[in-house]
């Protein structure tokens, strides 16, 4: 009921992905890092589902004990339905309605229990009667639960950006990509060289994805700054476009971890906006805030030194999809997404890093996060089962953003350490393809381990360290057959 008319109002504004993103915020870092890895990107699936679940359950519940007192059955009621109104309402994108949809939801759920509690109460029991009726109370109200979940669902997918995304032609830019380099996807199972919105890993906060609305949206810049700028949608589309290859990495990514993807951005060079304001000297720190209420700090010094920041608005030739921060995000090479890459950003205060902290420097993670230089092995897979009597392929991506890749190892067993070939890239911020074959393959179980050095000549460390706080760090390995 509460989500049904959520729906019409804003999807933040429903009980149970309140509570859910309650429950996100104040979840402790481990088991957010463990749902993490346990559930990669259905994290959120999984959530929903359980919270679904743990609700059914509590209602059976409230619905027992309200046959023997209707009064402490309506009191647990308007407990749960406080709980939902106070988690809806403290959103930082709350509107003046937010709290309607659960304060019906808890309403009806009263209303209900009072008929449906009357109607139990009023027969007398009959041999097989009290399972059937009480199958009929279930049953009356996980149905309800189901519409009404369903059709707010229903209703949100006519909301989404969907309609004014399709409409959005993007201009040519004003300076152009790097074409594709000859050579990329060049062996079967390697990581495509180019990550489709689709395919691209998804890391976030937001339970319900946010629904921007692009003719309203606006970007402020203010703070430490000669003078505030206000930029929307459309003046973003009169400037002159960059777009560039960059690969993105999630400080949460593991050795040989897979929240990483290369696509092709396209956006306002984030100086030309910063100029216009005028930086204070005394500044150090670019505090972004999303529709949502997430907060990301940025070092001025990376962001300003002539790598390719931007406003982005576009990825692979598309206008930004909902879930990569529709309709504007900022894009950082070099530096972990949680530092850099705000999604749906729709304010830059410029300010200091003594005066302000951000969502996870909260939560204990770092405020300088430049990417560490890592690689993956693709090729084979885990525990694959190659064939002898030829050549085994090995593959993988490297990535050192802003140094660039200038030479990959792979080492099987206890062998000596080879160089892998590298695959031409487009520019140092974006990942490397490297490839090996190897000839003297002999059966049995075989390791490969594999290690990268950087564009200034220098080996990743061989230090196994977890993510928390600046980003995990080691050389991967892989474990395959050859039959
Ligand atoms: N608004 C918002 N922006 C955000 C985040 C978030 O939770 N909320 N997560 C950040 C993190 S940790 C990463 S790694 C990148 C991921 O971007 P992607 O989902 O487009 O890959 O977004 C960053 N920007
Ligand atoms: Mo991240």
């Amino acid at each position: 009921m509460g989500t049904l008319l959520a729906s019409f109002i804003t999807r933040s504004a429903d009980p149970v992905l309140g509570v859910g993103q309650e429950f996100i915020a104040r979840t402790p870092e481990w088991l957010k890092e463990w749902a993490i890895r346990q559930f990669g990107q259905s994290d959120k699936a999984v959530l929903l589902g359980s919270l679904y679940a743990t609700l059914v359950l509590l209602f059976v519940l409230v619905g027992l004990v309200a046959r023997r007192s209707l009064r402490v059955g309506l009191l647990a009621v308007a407990v749960l339905g406080a709980a939902a109104v106070g988690a809806t309402a403290n959103r930082p994108d709350a509107t003046a309605l937010s709290w309607l949809p659960s304060t019906v939801g808890t309403l009806a759920g009263a209303g209900a229990l009072v008929v449906l509690t009357r109607a139990v109460r009023g027969r007398t029991p009959r041999a097989g009667g009290l399972l059937s009726r009480r199958s009929v109370l279930f049953g009356t109200v996980a149905g309800a639960a189901v519409v009404s979940a369903g059709g707010g669902t229903v209703v949100n997918r006519s909301n989404s950006v969907a309609a004014s995304r399709a409409d959005i032609r993007l201009p040519a830019p004003a300076s152009a990509a790097s074409a594709l380099p000859p050579g990329v996807d060049s062996i079967d199972g390697i990581t495509p060289y180019v990550t489709s919105a689709k395919d691209f890993y998804r890391v976030d906060t937001a339970l319900s994805v946010p629904q921007v609305d692009v003719s309203s949206w606006s970007l402020r810049i203010h703070g430490m700054v000669d003078r505030e700028v206000t930029v929307s949608f459309a003046d973003l589309l009169q400037e002159d476009l960059h777009e560039r290859w960059m690969t993105m990495t999630c400080v949460s990514n593991e050795v040989g971890g897979n929240l990483v993807g290369n696509a092709r951005w396209l956006g306002v060079p984030l100086t030309t906006l910063l100029d216009r304001a005028g930086l204070s000297q005394e500044a150090d720190m670019l505090f972004s805030t999303s529709t949502d209420g997430f907060t990301i700090s940025t070092p001025i010094a990376d962001a300003t030194d002539g790598r390719d920041s931007m406003i982005a608005i576009g990825m692979n030739g598309e206008p930004l999809t909902d879930v990569h921060g529709f309709p504007a995000r900022m894009i950082v090479p070099g530096l972990y997404g949680f530092v850099s890459a705000c999604k749906w950003i729709t304010d830059i205060e410029v300010t200091r890093f003594d005066a302000k902290t951000a969502y996870w420097t909260d939560r204990g993670w770092a405020q300088q996060a430049p990417i560490k230089t890592a690689v993956r092995v693709d090729v084979p897979a885990s525990f694959a089962k190659v064939a002898s009597g030829q050549t085994v392929p090995i593959a993988g991506v490297a990535w050192a953003q802003t140094r660039g890749i200038s030479k990959v190892e792979v080492r099987i067993d206890e062998e000596d350490w080879v160089e892998a070939t590298l695959v031409p890239t487009v520019n140092e911020s974006t990942w490397v393809q490297w490839t090996y074959a190897w000839d003297g393959a002999t059966p049995g179980n075989h390791t490969v381990r594999a290690r990268a050095t950087d564009g200034s000549g220098r080996l990743q460390t061989q230090d196994v360290v977890k993510p928390i706080p600046d980003g995990s760090s080691g050389w991967p390995s892989k474990f395959f057959t050859v039959a």
